[in-house]
């Protein structure tokens, strides 16, 4: 799908172009002195995408039009993988991406996601603006990327399906479960009996309705805005894992930036994090009754199975060993004793 919609996205650029010099639109976003890409997986209704848009207004007015930051949301520029091979090698200036996505490249960027280690928010935020967020941040920069302070709220995820509801940790047994690209995902599922297939998610809502997989699993606030509802009958309060989406810059990008310009962007960009947190938290928090009128059943299952049958199947010592003993323990600083 990704394929033709970029084939799409070129054809409407060279029309543009060829339309060209006298176009009043183009020609005023060709002034920009610097005129930036932001991509990401989001639907245009997503926190995301509306505080991105905010924000892309304040930088260009406080840098007086010098930067134009133009977004593209639902994977318009391709998938998850795609676009942070594009923001490697500088054809996208900006995307926000999943920790646990981003560990394709850098290991660590995972840790957060490991399963039932946030009680709750504050939890979080407490971790990700502290020393956990920190140590995460220092190996992003290690392979060579730039990343912006504040990490941008996904949320806590839940499990949805078309099948049957996950009351206990056997539900899973050979549950046909999308998982995002990333290692850590297929391991927790597979430690859950599970059968998880790694998906992007421009292709989650078409893989679910054509039954490829039987379920997913996301934060509320993008089960309603990624319509998700309309392709499953069944929500779990799993709460399985946290997740957050890194800002992250294309390096040479970012360096073309005079220093004062650059400490309005990462203004910006910063304070529109916490923004958009606070408006996912409360989505997150205050969908359930919205998402039972459009259909879905929902059901509350005692964790406390679900993380003893992680322990009993090594995950945690597995993941543990992985990360290395620094890692480990300052994410148990944050969560208490894991293993
Ligand atoms: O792919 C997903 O499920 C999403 C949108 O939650 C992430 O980017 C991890």
């Amino acid at each position: 799908m990704h394929v033709s919609r970029r084939t799409l996205l070129k054809a409407s650029t060279a029309t543009a172009v060829m339309a060209g010099i006298g176009a009043p639109l183009v020609a005023r976003a060709q002034q920009a002195e610097f005129s930036y890409k932001f991509a990401n997986n989001l639907p245009d209704t997503h926190p995301i995408n509306v505080r991105g848009r905010e924000m892309a207004a304040a930088i260009k007015q406080e840098t007086k039009g010098r930067v134009d930051i133009q977004l593209f949301p639902s994977s318009q520029l391709g998938s998850d993988t795609d676009t942070l091979s594009q923001l490697r090698s500088g054809g996208v200036e900006f995307f926000t991406l999943s920790g646990l996505i981003l560990a394709t490249l850098v290991p660590a960027a995972s840790i957060n996601g490991i399963g039932f280690a946030f009680p709750d928010y504050p939890a979080v935020w407490k971790a990700m603006d502290g020393d956990l967020g920190a140590y995460i941040r220092s190996q992003i920069t290690k392979a060579n990327l730039v990343v912006m302070d504040k990490i941008w709220d996904n949320g806590f995820r839940q499990t949805t399906s078309s099948t049957r509801p996950i009351n206990t940790p056997e539900d899973f047994k050979g549950f046909k479960i999308r998982v995002p690209v990333s290692p850590l995902w297929t391991s927790m599922f597979k430690a859950f009996d599970a059968s998880p297939a790694s998906i992007n998610f421009n292709e989650v809502y078409s893989a679910l309705q054509t039954k490829i997989v039987e379920g997913q699993e996301n934060p509320l606030a993008l089960i309603s805005t990624a319509k998700l509802y309309e392709v499953q009958r069944y929500c779990s309060l799993t709460n399985h894992m946290w997740d957050g989406f890194w800002f992250l810059a294309n390096r040479r990008a970012w360096e073309r930036l005079p220093e004062d310009v650059r400490a309005i962007v990462a203004k910006n960009v910063n304070a529109a994090a916490v923004k958009a947190r606070e408006d996912t938290e409360k989505l997150n928090a205050g969908l359930q009754s919205e998402l039972a009128g459009k259909g879905l059943v929902f059901n509350q299952p005692d964790l406390k199975p679900f993380r003893e049958k992680l322990r009993q199947a090594g995950f945690y010592a597995e993941w543990k060993a992985k990360y290395g003993d620094e890692a480990w323990s300052i994410l148990e600083r944050s969560t208490g004793k894991l293993t």
